[in-house]
């Protein structure tokens, strides 16, 4: 269901050797290195990843070779939960903040969310486009190669529609792989305030069903919290994606606990995002669905929130557990999901490897794409990013410093 469209490959077959691969391949532990790496593509497929001295001399015939001098490869980035595409900025906010307002305070006085709303709705499909691009070229030039993108920010038939025509068209501007989120159900609009029954029923759910006509939605989205939706209400929304055939996904216990992470397991969503709130419940309900936890630092770090995801007991309840930028204009103004993955680690103390499983494989898994992208694994896409460092680990340890080399989609060589 989710990102079939067809996409340009490169077809000539092509051989990175002399490599040192991060695979993320299950079965193999931790980051699943492999030194004296080769990885072999063709028609923007691995064919195949792993010791060069396994790689049959016939299989390489014809394919051009690129010497990587002993560099790592990983599986492209994957930012699994951006509201990338927006009008506007919170600046003004962010010093009120600082000040002493609150983010809730904020919100309940129209600001907020409300705010982006406003500068969100001003702009065209073409605006929205030219507005997001500067964002998303940032993330590419870490090694991204696919992010989700969600509406969220129009409240409004028409105008969350064309928040998701701007993210297909960014599919189309750049050489990426963009998976797209209904979120609709973000906030209530001012016109419908203390109605959010209404809302549901004129705007979300309705919306929902002309976007999936046209081919817009991948997954279906909702924020589960005291200033937006209850579960009754998100569960509401969840009822129309499941009748749609579409996957869910949702932001819960981020600012208090609702229950919303035991929901969306009960809906078997891919992910519960956010989970600062978390209780022992919905971590039972998560490992049991198979829901990843996406943390999401940057937000935590904005609002210079005190309470932690519990990151831990997610661990040992064997929760997959992804990371991600939550690029959006006021809880977290973050286009590095290199910084991101060094906020989990320092924040919430992830553990180095599940950091870098976190922006790859896990956050995949998040997207629901694990067959098609997140480790390097011959069936899947050849996307994948090439760094100079001397260990994956350096990618969570440095701050401000972005030492990609060569971001590959498909097969097919971009200059970073
Ligand atoms: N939680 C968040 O952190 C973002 N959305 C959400 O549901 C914040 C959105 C915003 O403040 O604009
Ligand atoms: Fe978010």
């Amino acid at each position: 269901m989710i990102d079939k469209r067809e996409r340009p490959v490169d077809a000539a077959p092509r051989l990175w050797r002399n490599a040192r691969l991060a695979t993320f391949a299950p079965g193999l532990p931790g980051i699943g290195a492999i030194e004296d790496g080769a990885l072999l593509a063709r028609s923007g497929r691995i064919v195949f990843a792993g010791p060069a001295s396994a790689l049959a001399d016939e299989a390489v015939d014809g394919a051009q070779v690129v010497d990587c001098a002993g560099r790592w490869i990983t599986p492209g980035l994957v930012d699994c939960h951006t509201h990338i595409v927006h009008g506007g900025t919170r600046a003004r906010e962010f010093a009120m903040r600082l000040d002493g307002a609150s983010y809730e305070e904020i919100a309940r006085a129209g600001g907020g969310i409300l705010s982006t709303v406003r500068d969100t709705r001003a702009l065209d499909v073409e605006g929205l486009v030219a507005a997001a691009l500067p964002r998303l070229d940032a993330l590419l030039a870490e090694g991204v190669t696919t992010i989700e993108m969600k509406s969220g920010y129009g409240l409004s038939g028409a105008s969350e529609i064309a928040m998701l025509r701007a993210a297909r068209a960014l599919d189309d501007r750049r050489r990426v792989r963009v998976v797209t989120s209904w979120l609709a159900a973000h906030a209530t609009p001012p016109d419908y305030a203390g109605r959010n029954d209404a809302y549901l029923d004129e705007v979300v759910l309705p919306g929902l069903a002309q976007a999936h006509a046209e081919g817009l939605v991948d997954a279906v989205d909702g924020f589960c919290e005291g200033i937006a939706f209850s579960p009754a209400e998100i569960a509401r929304v969840f009822d129309a994606a499941r009748a749609l055939g579409l996957p869910v996904k949702l932001h819960a216990e981020q600012l208090s606990n609702l229950g919303g992470a035991a929901l969306a397991a009960s809906y078997g969503a891919l992910s519960a995002d956010h989970l600062e709130h978390l209780d022992e419940a919905g971590i039972a309900a998560m490992a049991r669905a198979g829901t990843v936890a996406v943390l999401l630092p940057g937000a935590f770090y904005t609002l210079r929130e005190t309470r932690k995801p519990p990151v831990a007991a997610l661990r040992a309840a064997g929760v997959p557990i992804a990371v991600a930028t939550d690029c959006n204009p006021g809880s977290s103004p973050l286009t590095s999901l290199l910084l991101a993955m060094n906020m989990a680690a320092t924040l919430f103390e992830l553990p180095v490897d599940a950091c870098l499983a976190g922006a790859t494989r896990e956050a995949a898994r998040a997207l629901g794409l694990l067959d098609e992208i997140g480790t390097l694994e011959a069936g899947k896409a050849a996307d994948l990013a090439i760094w100079d460092v001397e260990s994956p680990a350096e990618l969570v340890y440095r701050i401000g410093f972005t030492p990609l080399h060569a971001r590959i989609v498909a097969g097919r060589e971009i200059a970073p």
